[in-house]
């Protein structure tokens, strides 16, 4: 069997040169830290070497990975070709990404990758964290922790809390204009409405972060059987004002009606904009509640990866400026919301987490998605400290 070794500036560069020209054949035996470069001992640059073998049956399974990759790819490109519907190429080019990184992320040999970052990815697993985002994190920890280092399993946790995190992105604050008009867009039954209600009893009693002043809201789901009397109800118990309006055109009057109103919280319909008639509709009413309207993407936190991608990618085109997470209380499982929302890079404004009005509501922040994570233990304090000043 022949050895052989390679050296780069980080564990995962190496691993990436070592699979770029042998695939799935290497096999890693060994990797340490190591100091190359520099003069008479000085400016020697720290870096990592791996030791490993070719194995040949790994030999012709990486040439088939790879040879089904190619094929996966001649098939998507094929596709493209065809001018097949733009979503179903971008789901399809997304699991061929995650089947790229869950076998980037995987060790060569079970051996090869730390128990620590074993447990970790696996716990990552049973959170429902998108294989992408896995492997981004492992190969971070890779990179930056010595092996030695990872023997300190509750610091390498706390590091990949922090990380995660970081990846939290909060919408800045708005700027002020009055009225300040909220609108929020998202799928059937995801807490839309509910949500609306919540939004304006914090706004017209000023807690929860909301400055004290006056609300309306308007709602124009006048299709649904029930809709206005959901609304109405809210209204009616919270002292709010609400205006039910029909077309684009009222709902610009109605605006302009009540500009004097500090907040007005606009409630769509739920209807998913597939079709281009409810993507048009869907555009007037947001052209109707002027420039200067805060867009947000309500969006359930049981909602599935790729559902929940779909949807984010779907709603596009109205250039929402934060999604609105709902449902936190149905779920322990906040992967799949957290992966998504790096993935796309979009903000997370407010969490909802019950039916309660106005209870149920906060703005969101990442300590709440991270002490929302099954089998982690986190450094309450070392986070709270990090994250505890972030608000919107
Ligand atoms: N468990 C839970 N249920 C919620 C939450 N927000 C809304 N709901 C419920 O979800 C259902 C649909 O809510 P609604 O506001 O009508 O959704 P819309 O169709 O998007 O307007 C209702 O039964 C709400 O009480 C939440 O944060 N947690
Ligand atoms: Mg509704």
């Amino acid at each position: 069997m022949q050895y052989l070794v390679e050296q780069g500036s980080s564990h995962r560069e190496v691993l990436e040169k070592v699979r770029a020209r042998y695939g799935e054949a290497a096999q890693v035996l060994s990797h340490r830290t190591v100091r190359s470069g520099g003069f008479l001992g000085l400016f020697a640059r720290e870096g990592v070497e791996i030791t490993f073998y070719l194995k040949d049956d790994a030999v012709r399974e990486g040439e088939k990975k790879k040879a089904d990759i190619e094929e996966e790819k001649r098939r998507l490109l094929d596709r493209v070709s065809q001018e097949r519907a733009i979503q179903e190429v971008l789901s399809e080019v997304r699991s061929l990404k995650d089947t790229i990184a869950e076998s980037a992320s995987r060790p060569a040999s079970p051996e090869a990758d730390h128990p620590t970052l074993e447990a970790i990815d696996e716990m990552l697993a049973d959170n429902d964290f998108s294989p992408w985002y896995r492997s981004e994190l492992l190969s971070r920890a890779r990179a930056e922790f010595s092996l030695d280092a990872l023997d300190e399993r509750d610091a390498v946790e706390q590091a990949v809390l922090e990380w995660i995190g970081d990846t939290v992105k909060i919408p800045p604050a708005p700027r002020p204009v009055k009225p300040r008009v909220l609108v929020l867009v998202g799928p059937t039954g995801v807490g839309k409405t509910t949500t609306i209600a919540k939004l304006a009893a914090l706004h017209s009693l000023g807690i929860g972060g909301l400055p004290a002043g006056t609300v309306r809201m308007i709602t124009i789901d006048s299709y649904r059987i029930g809709a206005v009397e959901q609304i109405e109800k809210y209204a009616g118990i919270m002292r709010v004002p609400v205006s039910v309006v029909e077309t684009a055109g009222d709902l610009r009057q109605t605006i302009a009606m009540y500009r004097e109103t500090d907040l007005i919280l606009v409630d769509t319909i739920g209807k998913s904009p597939r079709d281009a008639v409810r993507l048009a509709e869907m555009q007037q009413i947001l052209d109707a509640c002027g420039p200067s309207a805060e867009v947000y993407l309500a969006v359930a936190a049981t909602t599935k990866t790729q559902d929940m991608l779909d949807i984010l990618r779907q709603f596009e085109p109205f250039r929402y400026r934060g999604v609105v997470v709902t449902k936190m209380d149905e779920t322990g499982r906040v992967g799949n919301v957290l992966s998504v929302l790096a993935e796309t890079d979009k903000a997370v404004a407010w969490i909802t987490d019950g039916q309660k009005v106005p209870q149920d509501i906060s703005q969101a922040n990442p300590l709440r998605f991270l002490m929302n994570l099954e089998g982690f233990r986190p450094n309450r304090p070392k986070l709270e400290e990090r994250y505890g000043m972030r608000s919107r």
